[in-house]
């Protein structure tokens, strides 16, 4: 009788342990030769600004001598959350990912809770009830970058305006948000009206097929407010296949900034770009190591990010990055 209640005890007491250190706050302990290992699930190669993005990850994971294993969910939610499911089985120090889209990461993020693997929302946010999935959230106030885009149309457009709106992709938190801000400046003008809004999946064609529908449909348009400057290259090419000038007879505003929409810009076929920084990897890395040696880091970190106009564009054209 003994014997057996013994070793029940010892089977509960092995079970506390095993459960304390599951979920338990404190840092992920490192690579044997303290070499951190992060998982990081990317959304995809959707953009130029996710090139630039991934890039930046890769070359600052190789200069803070991290190890990175590296996924592209092709823009699909079932592919990271994969990705995610991997990273915990292979113990990783530490996760990093850019949610695709904002729901229906919990259960995932409960798993890597439960593993005691450390969680950094890059890029994009989730929305969730339970902050403590995840240790902290680096990326752009998408919400004011939809403000600077309102903005600058509120200050340059005299008299009424119809504006075509290419969103992101349906859920995200980028496409959520550049619109909310959006609508909040532009609310003050009554005679600045959104006629169509579709989204564009944050892609050239995405953003092209979409303005075709538009100029087929709705007569007029005086501006393309588009997400991001791929789906605006796609509008670029659907205006001048209708016969009309971009940047002239619509007026074109864009966020982002990378090479090529700076280059559109320069050229007077965008109008006004809103800068959303991809280069995200030196501040993920640094983040990485704190939160694997269970040091305090800030909840949410918003990355610097200014505005363009043409001669801006021309000016800045030759030192940027991206
Ligand atoms: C924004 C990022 C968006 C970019 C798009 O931080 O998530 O996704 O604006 C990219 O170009 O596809």
């Amino acid at each position: 009788m003994l014997k057996k209640i013994t070793i029940a005890l010892s089977a509960v007491a092995l079970a506390a342990l095993a459960a304390c250190g599951e979920g338990g706050s404190g840092g992920a302990a490192a690579g044997d030769d303290g070499t951190i290992t992060i998982g990081f699930a990317q959304v995809g190669a959707e953009s130029g600004w996710r090139t630039a993005n991934t890039k930046s990850i890769q070359e600052a994971a190789e200069a803070a001598g991290i190890e990175l294993k590296f996924s592209d969910a092709q823009q699909r939610q079932e592919n990271q959350i994969r990705a995610i499911r991997s990273y915990v089985q292979q113990r990783v120090d530490v996760i990093a990912f850019s949610p695709v889209v904002e729901t229906g990461w919990d259960t995932v993020l409960l798993e890597a809770k439960r593993a005691n693997i450390p969680v950094i929302l890059t890029d994009r946010a989730v929305d969730s009830d339970d902050t403590s999935l995840y240790e902290t959230f680096l990326g752009s106030d998408f919400v004011e970058e939809g403000r600077k885009a309102g903005e600058w149309l509120v200050e340059n457009a005299t008299g009424p305006q119809k504006v075509v709106e290419l969103q992101g992709t349906t859920g995200a938190a980028p496409a959520i948000d550049r619109k909310e801000g959006f609508e909040e400046v532009i609310a003050s003008r009554p005679d600045i009206e959104i006629v169509a809004s579709q989204t564009g999946d944050f892609t050239r064609s995405g953003g092209k097929q979409v303005m075709e529908a538009f100029l087929r449909s709705t007569p007029d348009i005086d501006v393309v407010y588009a997400h991001n400057d791929d789906m605006g290259l796609g509008a670029i090419e659907a205006i001048k296949a209708a016969g009309k000038v971009p940047g002239k007879d619509i007026k074109i505003i864009t966020v982002d900034a990378v090479k090529a929409g700076m280059e559109a810009l320069a050229a007077g076929e965008i109008n006004f770009i809103v800068e959303c920084n991809p280069l995200l990897g030196e501040q993920l890395m640094e983040l990485a190591k704190k939160v694997v040696a269970g040091e305090e880091v800030p909840e949410r970190v918003v990355t610097e990010e200014t505005t363009f106009t043409q001669e801006e564009a021309k000016a800045a054209l030759p030192d940027r990055q991206y």
